[in-house]
């Protein structure tokens, strides 16, 4: 139905943004941080980190947690611990972090296109991109959807290549009913403030590999297998206690922030499921998910409106939604620079990252919000489309 006769509501007198934080119970937060300062112990692997450490590896079904400072560092830490070098195989259509975590040590980020439906990385594409230097391959559940896990570890086998995930949006999500965390060489998890569950900032590598789990740990550390006793090159990667105590707090409510993201999820999918061109990406109902991104896929055509159109209007109202994720890192410096036709390789990356954005959802978003966000999308495309009838042209 067209709304856009009636007058407009008001903007949004609070900005609504992508990736508010869930925050559990304060009280249990304010407790836990006294008792932190009672310890006494503040970082370098105290009581906290050690637990939040067990919840997290109890939590994804994995033998090891080893909590990080943030999820870039933990990425570091695991493609060096893994030992890659040389070139590896890695999506464009990711947060910059990925790449950069390669290209940091000076490994070669080679940029793969991925799947269209599933957006991760296409293994039809990654045996093309092997070459004599290629030591590894990581995928990256984008938004919490699995990668192919199956096919690339098939051509992990045949190459004899590592793999490591991101599966910094994936925590609660799961692939084939296993829930994310034990797939490859390791996986790492990010515990931003914006991500389903945050630690402020913080991040973690998991595997199942003993030795690995413990390389990983002297890196973290400088290297320091006990006291005054440096092993090899390490650097500091290490979680404060104050992370791990909003961690383990927002545990206690993970259940919660995952029903609120469904909730937003069903009312912003059943409120623009009419609108011509828009189409909020579907999570396999099967899995279980964090819905923490919401994704909409913007026909420009049917729409009548571009999705930077889109996203400009809403954000003039307040509704701070992102191009999660635009451009693709290799449109990004320095990458751009390096390979700069790399776009020619990446034709799925280069389209989705043209049409998709993200909406506001997490516990600090409500329903009322999400109505109202989805009444404005309803006007702004209403209004787009008429203005683009012929009858507009004429007159
Ligand atoms: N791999 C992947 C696939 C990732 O997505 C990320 C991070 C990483 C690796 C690396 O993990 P970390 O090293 O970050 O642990 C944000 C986050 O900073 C970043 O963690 C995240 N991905 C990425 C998707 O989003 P920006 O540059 O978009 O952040 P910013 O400052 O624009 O904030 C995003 C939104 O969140 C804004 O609408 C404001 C809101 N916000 C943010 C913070 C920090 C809040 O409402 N409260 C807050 O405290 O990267």
């Amino acid at each position: 139905m067209a709304r856009s006769s009636q007058p407009d509501p008001p903007a949004f007198a609070e900005p609504l943004h992508v990736g508010r934080p869930n925050i559990g119970d304060r009280d249990r937060l304010m407790a836990r941080i006294t008792q932190m300062l009672d310890n006494r112990w503040l970082t370098n692997r105290g009581p906290f980190v050690r637990e939040f450490e067990a919840k997290v590896a109890d939590y994804c079904d994995v033998k090891h947690a080893i909590a990080m400072c943030n999820g870039t560092v933990a990425l570091e830490i695991g493609i060096r611990a893994l030992g890659l070098t040389g070139e590896v195989i890695v999506p464009s259509f990711t947060f910059v972090a990925t790449a950069h975590a390669l290209q940091w040590q000076e490994i070669t980020p080679v940029f793969c296109d991925v799947d269209p439906v599933t957006c991760t990385i296409d293994p039809a594409r990654i045996e093309q991109l092997i070459t004599p230097r290629t030591t590894g391959i990581i995928g990256v559940h984008l938004w919490g959807q699995a990668c192919d896990v199956d096919a690339i570890e098939a051509i992990a086998t045949r190459h004899r290549l590592k793999v490591l995930y991101d599966a910094a949006h994936a925590l609660g999500c799961s692939h084939r009913g296993q829930v994310i965390g034990g797939f490859g060489d390791a996986e790492v998890l990010s515990f931003h403030a914006t991500k389903f569950l945050n630690t402020f900032e913080g991040g973690a590598v998991l595997t199942n590999d003993d030795s690995l789990a413990e390389r990983i740990r002297l890196m973290q550390n400088f290297g320091f297998q006990g006291y005054d006793n440096v092993i090899d090159i390490g650097t500091n990667g290490k979680m404060a206690e104050i992370c791990a105590v909003m961690g383990l707090t927002n545990f206690e409510s993970i259940d919660e922030f995952m029903a609120v993201n469904r909730r937003n999820y069903e009312l912003y999918r059943a409120g623009l499921a009419n609108i011509p061109g828009l189409r909020v990406r579907a999570y396999d109902g099967r899995e279980r998910h964090n819905r923490q991104y919401v994704i909409v896929d913007v026909d420009a055509e049917a729409a009548g409106i571009t999705r930077d159109a889109l996203v400009a209007q809403l954000q003039a109202e307040n509704v701070l939604c992102r191009r999660y994720f635009h451009p693709g890192c290799h449109r990004m410096e320095p990458y751009r620079s390096y390979f700069p036709n790399a776009g020619l390789l990446l034709p799925v990356t280069e389209a989705l990252s043209e049409r998709i954005f993200s909406l506001p959802t997490g516990t600090a978003v409500s329903t009322s919000d999400v109505a109202r966000v989805v009444d404005l999308v309803q006007r702004m495309t209403d209004r787009a489309r008429a203005e683009r009838s012929p009858a507009a042209r004429v007159a």
